[in-house]
């Protein structure tokens, strides 16, 4: 896939404004939430993210862990873990009890508390930061957290447009952020990652190639995706149109005549993605 290449870029003013706010917050800040999606646990980590919140401490949370393959992300959490990262894995759609992420957050505190308490000074109110790629979760995990609705969610990147602190309890405050990227991906591979699992918005996007790259993730390691769900054997690269034929026959993607709109069947195939019909995938290999 070297040739052809996509140049995906999706770096918008706001990105940078919310970088230079997260940095001038920073004092602020006990703990970040470092927010990751367990489909993509390289490819959605923020490659600068260590410039921007330099030694504060961390909990790597990979969400969306209902729809990854779970044989590989655990492979993740292990090299993360390796290196010396705290790391919990979450399914936000059903997971209502975070009662082990708070407990994490507090024994990261309890070292500050405990010397506050002995100088006879009340326990500190925890401030996190919460961070990371667009339409990861970060907002959906706030309001898991608070028990109720405080933060806007969306199944698209680009829902959060501004900081804000929120205050899920007595002792902990929560700063939402809009989702942020970087300026130049390191490969194409990154970004395709991240196009094919809906971190950047679909209308700066090459479609096709990015559909065409989600056929090939799929050939490679889940076949059995492809076959049950558009009825196909393999992605034949040389004849991606048969292939398009196929699926869009399979899945009714047709205008009069009976012939195939490619257009409708990138967006079925980018649907089953978004809407997490498609699961029990991670794009990245450690
Ligand atoms: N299946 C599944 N969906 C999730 C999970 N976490 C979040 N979502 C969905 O992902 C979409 C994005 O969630 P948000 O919380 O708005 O994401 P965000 O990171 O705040 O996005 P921005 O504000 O755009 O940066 C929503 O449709 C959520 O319902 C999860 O663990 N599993
Ligand atoms: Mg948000």
């Amino acid at each position: 896939m070297n040739e052809n290449k996509t140049n995906i870029n999706w770096y918008p003013g706001h990105m940078a404004k919310t970088k230079r706010l997260i940095s001038e917050n920073l004092n602020l800040i006990d703990v970040v939430y470092e927010v990751i999606d367990a489909r993509i646990p390289f490819s959605s980590k923020i490659k600068d993210i260590d410039e921007l919140l330099k030694n504060k401490k961390r909990i790597l949370i990979m969400t969306k862990y209902d729809l990854c393959d779970k044989d590989e992300t655990n492979k993740w959490v292990k090299y993360y873990e390796s290196l010396g990262y705290k790391v919990l894995c979450l399914d936000l759609e059903k997971t209502t009890n975070l009662s082990n992420l708070i407990n994490l957050t507090n024994s990261i505190m309890e070292e500050e508390n405990n010397k506050r308490i002995e100088k006879g000074l009340q326990k500190r109110k925890t401030r996190v930061l919460v961070v990371g790629i667009p339409n990861v979760g970060k907002s959906t995990l706030i309001n898991r957290l608070s028990g109720k609705k405080v933060a806007n969610v969306g199944n698209a990147p680009g829902i959060t447009k501004n900081l804000s602190w929120i205050r899920v309890s007595n002792d902990v405050e929560l700063m939402d952020t809009p989702g942020i990227l970087w300026p130049k991906f390191d490969s194409e591979e990154i970004s395709l990652n991240l196009a094919s699992l809906t971190a950047i918005k679909e209308e700066v996007l090459p479609i096709d190639r990015v559909v065409i790259y989600i056929l090939n993730m799929l050939d490679k390691y889940y076949n059995n995706i492809l076959q049950d769900r558009y009825g196909i054997e393999h992605v034949d690269n040389d004849e991606i149109e048969e292939t398009l034929e196929a699926i869009g026959k399979k899945r009714g993607c047709l205008v009069r005549g009976g012939i195939v709109d490619y257009d409708k069947v990138y967006s079925v195939v980018m649907n089953d993605i978004k809407n997490g019909i498609i699961k029990g995938i991670t794009f990245d290999r450690v």
